[in-house]
C-alpha cells in the first residue's frame, strides 16, 4: 500500500488502441504487428491504429489512403462494432465493481468517482487507495477481456484524464495535488480535454503552447479568442480547477424526432432534407430544456422492417443545430437507401451540461453502427466474406478472413484462445461459413 490518502479521487480509464487491440486479441497472428482499423474503401478514414502502426505515423481520423502509404505493410481491417460493444460491456462491468458512480464517455473510456466505491468488495479490498484500485481495474480488465487499459488518477476529471493519457500505453499514473502544477506545466495545450486542433492552433498563434502558459494567460484575451464559455473553462482547467463532477445516470436519456413515411423512399436528397428538419427540431428542444448531447444518432427502418442505427460521439456536448444537422447528414451518407426507407429519425443522447464553443473544434471521437433485427442468417453469402470478418467453418472451426481475391478467400483459423493458427483457401462461391458475431 502506498501512503496516498484513500477514496477522494477521480479515476479515468481508457483502453489502449481499442479497436486494433480487439482485432489483435481475436487474431493472434496480428499481435505485435501494425494493425489499422477503419474504412477500408476508397474514401475510408482510420478509426484507430495499433501502437506498432503508430510508429509509422498512422493516426485516428487520417485517410486510409495516407495510412497505407505511410505503412504499406500494415494490416487494414474494417471495424466489428458488435464485438467491440461486447468487450466494452465487460470492461464497464469491471469498472462497476470498483465504483457506483461511473460515467462512460465512449465505448472504451470512463470516469469513476472513487468515493462511490465504498462498500464494494473490489474497492474495499484495495482500501480505496487509488494506486491499488487502478491496479485492480487493470488486472481484472486484462483477465476478463485480454485488453490493456490505462488508468489516470487525479483530484479532478481534467487531471485524471490527462494522467491516463500520459500513462499510455498500458500504464497507471496518479497525480498528487502537490505535483499537479508541475505535471500540467509542460503538457502541450492540445492534450487538455476540450482543446481540439482548431482552438489548439488559435492558442499557438497567440503564443500559448503549454498548459502552464494557458494557466497564466489573460482571461479576457482568451475569452476574445475562444468565446466566453470555452475561454473561461479552459483557463480554469489549465489551473487544475475542474468544476465538473463525475456524473452517471441522467434523467433525460435522449431527445429524438422520427418520421414514418406513407410509401418507402430512397430519394437521398429528399431524405437529407427530412433529416435536416428533424435535426433542427431536436436542437430546438435541447435548447429549450437547457440540454446538450455528445452522441448524435440516425435511425432508419427499411420497408422490410430491418432497423439500422448509426451514431457519432463527440468529446463535448452540443445543442447547435448546424452541428447536429451536419453530423446526421454525415451518418446518412454512408447508409444504403436503395432498399427503400420506411422510417427515418435523428436523436441526441449522452446529455449533459452545455459547453458551447468546445465541440465544433474537435474531431469525431467514435462512429458506431448497429444493425438490429436482422435475419438470423445461417450461412454467409460470398459477398459477406470481407477482410477481417470472423467466420465459423463446420470442420475447421473459428477463423477470420485474411485475404480476399476474386474467386478465393484465405481464412486463418485462430481465436483469442487458440494462439496463432493456419491459413486455408476456399472458393468464395462454394465455401460454407457461418458468422461468428
Ligand atoms: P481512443 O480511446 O481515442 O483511441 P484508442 O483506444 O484507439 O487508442 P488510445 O486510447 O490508446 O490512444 O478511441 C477509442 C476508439 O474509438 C478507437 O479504438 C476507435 C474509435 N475512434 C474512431 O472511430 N475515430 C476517431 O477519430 C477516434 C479518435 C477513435
Ligand atoms: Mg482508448
Amino acid at each position: 500500500m502506498s501512503t496516498i490518502p484513500p477514496w477522494e479521487w477521480v479515476v479515468h480509464v481508457d483502453l489502449d488502441s481499442f479497436y486494433a487491440a480487439a482485432e489483435q486479441l481475436d487474431k493472434p497472428t496480428l499481435r505485435g504487428k501494425p494493425v489499422i482499423v477503419g474504412g477500408v474503401g476508397g474514401r475510408g478514414v482510420v478509426a484507430t491504429a495499433s501502437y506498432e502502426a503508430r510508429r509509422y505515423g498512422v493516426r485516428s481520423a487520417m485517410s486510409t489512403e495516407r495510412a497505407r502509404s505511410l505503412c504499406p505493410e500494415g494490416v487494414f481491417l474494417p471495424p466489428r462494432f458488435t464485438r467491440y460493444k461486447q468487450l466494452s460491456r465487460e470492461v464497464m462491468a469491471v469498472l462497476g465493481e470498483h465504483a457506483r458512480n461511473l460515467e462512460p464517455l465512449s465505448m472504451d473510456e470512463a470516469f469513476l468517482d472513487l468515493e462511490s466505491g465504498r462498500g464494494l468488495p473490489a474497492a474495499e479490498a484495495a482500501g480505496g487507495d487509488p494506486v491499488e484500485v487502478g491496479r485492480s481495474i487493470r488486472r481484472a480488465v486484462k483477465e476478463r477481456t485480454g485488453l490493456n487499459i490505462s488508468v489516470g488518477v487525479g483530484k479532478s476529471k481534467a487531471v485524471a484524464k490527462l494522467a491516463s493519457d500520459q500513462a499510455k500505453p498500458d500504464g497507471l499514473l496518479v497525480v498528487l495535488p502537490e505535483r499537479e502544477e508541475a505535471f500540467l506545466e509542460d503538457l502541450p495545450v492540445e492534450r487538455l480535454w476540450g482543446v481540439g486542433p482548431v482552438s489548439g492552433e488559435k492558442l499557438t498563434r497567440v503564443g500559448i503552447r503549454t498548459v502552464g502558459e494557458l494557466a497564466r494567460s489573460d482571461e479576457a484575451a482568451l475569452v476574445a479568442l475562444l468565446g466566453a464559455a470555452a475561454g473561461r473553462l479552459l483557463r480554469q482547467l489549465a489551473n487544475g480547477k475542474d468544476p465538473r463532477k463525475v456524473e452517471s445516470g441522467r434523467d433525460t436519456k435522449s431527445v429524438s424526432q422520427e418520421t414514418t413515411f406513407e410509401a418507402d423512399r430512397s430519394d437521398r436528397a429528399g431524405l437529407e432534407r427530412v433529416l435536416g428538419q428533424q435535426a433542427t427540431r431536436v436542437a430546438e428542444r435541447l435548447q429549450k430544456s437547457g440540454l446538450a448531447g455528445r452522441t448524435i444518432s440516425v435511425k432508419l427502418r427499411y420497408g422490410d422492417f430491418r432497423n439500422l442505427s448509426r451514431s457519432l460521439t463527440f468529446p463535448g456536448a452540443t445543442d447547435d443545430p448546424a452541428e447536429i444537422v451536419s453530423a446526421a447528414r454525415r451518418l446518412l451518407e454512408e447508409v444504403d437507401l436503395s432498399p427503400g426507407v420506411r422510417l427515418l429519425g435523428v436523436g441526441v443522447s449522452g446529455l449533459g451540461e452545455v459547453v458551447q464553443g468546445v465541440l465544433p473544434l474537435y474531431p469525431v471521437l467514435e462512429i458506431e453502427q448497429e444493425e438490429e433485427s436482422q435475419e438470423p442468417s445461417t450461412h454467409l453469402a460470398p459477398d459477406d466474406l470481407q477482410q477481417g470478418v470472423e467466420v465459423v467453418h463446420e470442420v475447421y472451426g473459428t477463423g477470420w478472413v485474411e485475404r480476399v481475391y476474386d474467386r478465393w478467400v484465405d481464412v486463418r483459423f485462430e481465436t483469442a484462445e487458440s494462439g496463432p493458427g493456419p491459413v486455408k483457401s476456399f472458393d468464395r462461391s462454394m465455401a460454407r461459413f457461418r458468422a461468428r458475431h
